[in-house]
């Protein structure tokens, strides 16, 4: 049965029309997993954060994956409380997540602020729900899993408690650097990243479309709070996150401390400096790659090209490169521009760009829910 708080006509987890009568509806028992893993079970899930850039994904993945429900709740602050979001071809009224109640929720995925998540997230678990928790509030604690499924998806075997996302340029980043890693050991990185304004949030994608219409029209525009410390049309920041005492933001020392931990390397170091850019969605990440042994193009290409979550475009002759523009709503990861570094053997520079929306934030959540109900 799958609980809706509305009437009307929505399409089903099969994609065919079901009819909804007052407050519930049937749905099949079971359907096959995206990744054509078996059968999954049908599950009561909730969506916190769900009137948000990334919780907004969240629910247009669970369509476009098929995701198997019997229950979707969906909860925002008490600001968007009572508010309608889309699923499935219905509107579904937003609960307040203060006071909320998930002792019927199975799964939890939580996109919220960091204090958020701190709050509300061990009251989901402590009421039986497993979370998956797209803040950093939880990533480095020694008993939450922080997971990648194509690179650690074996933590997950745990079905229980709350479970870390990592942050949008860790995931992109790793995505092209693990099947590397498995082919040449990794050791180091240098590189920069070139972060979406949609990496921000709501605040970030207004901010560049402001800045758009008064370079277009003329106009100035009242403001509110600008999510960047500068303009950014026309502009690049080489600031995202907090300076620590080293002139380190934290977004550049989560690639460093996330990937150690991911990768399960407690060597693995980094050193990034994370870009703002005007670009509206998707992340690119460029690095140079140091190994333990002999690299070669051919070997790289080659791991990169089997590699589950990775789609390689590395065709200069053709143009083919990564973008944002081109990674923007795909599952998989782009990677390219590989080639040796002159005077390294062990070393690689290769260019990544990944949606951070999805493979960022949703789409990694949204597998990591798929792993946890199949059978
Ligand atoms: C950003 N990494 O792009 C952040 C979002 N998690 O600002």
């Amino acid at each position: 049965m799958l609980r809706v708080r509305h009437l009307g006509w929505g399409k089903g987890p099969g994609g065919g029309f079901l009819p909804f009568s007052g407050l519930f509806c049937r749905l099949s028992g079971v359907v096959h997993s995206p990744e054509g893993q078996g059968r999954i079970a049908m599950t009561k899930l909730a969506v916190v954060g769900a009137t948000g850039a990334v919780g907004r994904e969240v629910l247009n993945l669970l369509t476009i994956r098929n995701f198997p429900l019997t229950e979707l709740r969906v909860f925002a602050s008490s600001r968007s409380a009572g508010s309608n979001v889309h699923f499935r071809g219905n509107d579904l009224i937003v609960e307040d997540l203060a006071g909320a109640d998930f002792s019927t929720v199975e799964i939890a995925i939580f996109d919220t602020p960091d204090d958020v998540a701190a709050k509300y997230a061990p009251i989901a678990r402590d009421a039986g729900c497993i979370v998956i928790d797209n803040s950093a509030a939880f990533r480095m604690d020694d008993d939450v899993p922080l997971v990648i499924p194509e690179i650690n998806g074996r933590l997950l075997e745990k079905r229980s408690g709350i479970i870390a996302n990592p942050n949008c340029t860790t995931a992109i980043g790793l995505m092209g650097l693990w099947p590397l890693h498995k082919e040449f050991g990794l050791e180091r990185v240098f590189g920069s990243s070139y972060q979406a304004v949609s990496g921000a949030g709501e605040s970030g994608i207004a901010q560049l479309n402001r800045e758009t219409r008064e370079y277009v029209t003329g106009v100035a525009e009242e403001i509110g709070v600008p999510a960047f410390p500068h303009p950014i049309l026309r502009n690049v920041i080489p600031h995202i996150g907090r300076f620590d005492a080293n002139g380190n933001t934290s977004e550049e020392m989560k690639f460093e401390r996330e990937g150690r931990k991911i990768m399960n390397l407690p060597h693995f170091s980094s050193s990034l400096t994370c870009v703002r850019v005007p670009v509206m969605r998707s992340h690119s990440v460029d690095m140079i790659a140091f190994f333990e042994k002999r690299v070669s193009v051919r070997r790289a290409h080659d791991a990169l090209r089997e590699a589950s979550g990775v789609t390689l475009k590395d065709d200069t002759a053709k143009g083919l490169y990564p973008m944002p523009l081109t990674a923007t709503e795909s599952f998989d990861c782009e990677v390219g521009r590989v080639r040796m570094v002159p005077g390294f053997q062990k070393a690689l520079h290769l260019f990544v760009s990944g949606d951070q929306l999805w493979k960022g934030a949703a789409l990694n959540a949204v597998q990591i829910a798929e792993r946890l109900v199949s059978g």
